[in-house]
């Protein structure tokens, strides 16, 4: 076969890419080195490709929450919240962050069970999705105080797409004492 090389047939130009975005992830560990892993884990985060920045939360010490409501026996949970910003799909996002559970040795034994690394896409942009493998918003995002609370330490005017300010979501479920 010849080639013509001085008149190559045209190339595809760069591929436009998908902008960067900014992802909401929730991270919680109550077994193991709760601390260690929740700070490796953001650091392993930003280490993936095309994630360019990740801003991580102080760690709060929350009770478990449970099928059957709270439960202050149970090992509790460090809970913490990063911004990441990322040009990833948020289903490779999260398959990403399930590897990452699973290299922290992460078990799926039981819904809501202790665990190692729990990582869960909280938002992502504005998208919403009612797939199973990926709901966006995280369906249980406006109930959770370990979540609110966390995103509201890196940004006081957070708004779960869908559902409305953070900081009145929070305000809410203080005041009907749950969360
Ligand atoms: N999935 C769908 N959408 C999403 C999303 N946006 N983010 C699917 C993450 N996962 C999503 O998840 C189960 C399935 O949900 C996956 O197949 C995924 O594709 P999992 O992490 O394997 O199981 P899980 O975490 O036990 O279940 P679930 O229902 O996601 O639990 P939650 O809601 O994450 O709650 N108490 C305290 N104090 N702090 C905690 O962090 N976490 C949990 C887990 C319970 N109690 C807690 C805490
Ligand atoms: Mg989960």
């Amino acid at each position: 076969m010849s080639r013509n090389l001085t008149n190559p047939p045209d190339m595809p130009g760069p591929r436009p890419g998908r902008p960067e975005t900014t992802a909401v992830v929730a991270l919680g560990a109550n077994l193991g080195d709760r601390h260690g892993t929740i700070r490796a884990a953001a650091e392993r985060i930003a280490r993936l490709p095309l994630v360019s920045e990740v801003r991580l939360s102080r760690l709060f010490e929350t009770v478990a929450l449970r099928l059957d409501g709270p439960d202050p026996e149970a090992p509790g949970y460090v809970n913490a919240v990063a911004l990441v910003t990322t040009r990833l799909a948020p289903e490779i996002l999260l398959g990403m962050l399930h590897a990452i559970e699973d290299e922290n040795g992460r078990e799926r034994r039981e819904r809501w069970g202790d665990r190692t690394l729990d990582l869960d896409l909280i938002a992502y942009d504005g998208v919403l999705s009612d797939e199973p493998r990926l709901q966006l918003p995280h369906p249980r995002a406006a109930e959770r105080l370990f979540v609110l609370d966390p995103w509201l330490d890196l940004d006081q005017d957070a708004v779960l797409p869908g559902r409305g300010r953070v900081a009145d979501l929070a305000a809410q479920l203080r005041a009907r004492g749950e969360g």
